[in-house]
């Protein structure tokens, strides 16, 4: 997005909302911020292994799903998705991975260029069918919403969050989380690296998905349902003064910053039991 809602304060989510045991079309499902610490939520998901890997026991799964979340300095959101996500993939059935591209030091946070990153480094691993992209802060609502990719087109996923009174803001938006297979990531030479702080890069990357021929695809309303952890804005992810500027050059830019121009130095790839930690330095605004 490129403007901010405004007025939002730390507060807890609402009441417990201790849910079903088994999955098979339960429909809404509610969230809460997690009260469990990492050891507790990992003993609840002991089917999960080291690095945040899951592979259904007793079938072979057939979507493969790598989960990219950029992060930085956010151990309770981190913990309430992990409590979260974990069950509802399983429930999916999907063999999955979770990846947390940390950005290490106090350089100011560049979202989209930790989002390639991650998919780099993922890609290393496996050859992964779908790559979710996923804010740290938001949690799925409905066991409907797959996490899978649509294989003709990007997929939008997040389209109707509680802070936007569950409406899409915007037409074009494509902010919180989003679903590519590797082919329309490298189609449109994946992420811009060029937006540091808060703002514009999702409109970038709704652009470039338009300009390289593609069409963003949505679920349902009453699918894409997201609760976002009411947080306020970090320090080191001020509004980008340029997004603006940048935005009308997108088409110009698109073929130039992107996987293509990405560089990075890995600091560490640490296999904890809920997720791959890759903390990488990104680098600086120029
Ligand atoms: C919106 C979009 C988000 C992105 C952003 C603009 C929604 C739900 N999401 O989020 O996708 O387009 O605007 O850049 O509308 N983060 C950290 N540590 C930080 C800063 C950010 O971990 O210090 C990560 C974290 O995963 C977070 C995400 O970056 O969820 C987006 O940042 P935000 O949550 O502060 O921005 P928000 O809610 O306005
Ligand atoms: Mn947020």
């Amino acid at each position: 997005g490129m403007r901010e809602v405004g007025g939002e304060r730390e507060e807890e989510l609402g009441r417990d909302g201790e849910r079903k045991k088994t999955g098979e079309g339960v429909g809404p499902v509610s969230v809460l911020l997690s009260p469990l610490s990492l050891s507790q939520i990992a003993e609840r998901n002991p089917l999960v292994s080291l690095g945040g890997m899951y592979q259904p026991p007793s079938c072979q799964a057939l979507h493969h799903t790598a989960l990219i979340v950029p992060y930085r300095n956010r151990p309770a959101h981190l913990r309430t998705l992990l409590y979260h996500i974990h069950p509802f993939l399983q429930r999916q059935q999907l063999h999955y991975r979770v990846y947390i591209v940390h950005q290490a030091g106090n350089s100011t946070f560049n979202r989209a260029k930790l989002l390639n990153v991650g998919v780099r480094e993922a890609l290393r691993d496996e050859d992964w069918g779908c790559l979710f992209l996923h804010d740290v802060d938001l949690l799925p609502e409905n066991d409907r919403n797959r996490y899978v990719c649509d294989p003709r087109n990007p997929k939008h996923v997040s389209v109707a969050m509680d802070k936007f009174g569950y409406r899409l803001p915007y037409p074009q938006y494509f902010g919180g989380v989003s679903a590519l297979t590797p082919d329309q990531y490298l189609k449109m030479n994946g992420f811009p690296n060029q937006y540091w702080g808060w703002g514009g890069e999702d409109d970038d990357i709704a652009t470039r998905v338009r300009l390289c021929g593609m069409k963003i695809t949505r679920p349902p309303i009453s699918v894409g349902h997201y609760k976002m952890i009411k947080h306020r804005a970090d320090r080191g992810n001020e509004q980008n003064p340029h997004r603006f500027d940048l935005l009308m050059r997108t088409r110009r830019s698109w073929h130039s910053d992107g996987l293509n121009s990405l560089t990075y130095d890995l600091l560490s790839r640490e296999l904890q039991p809920l997720y791959t930690n890759l903390s990488v330095n990104i680098g600086e605004e120029p």
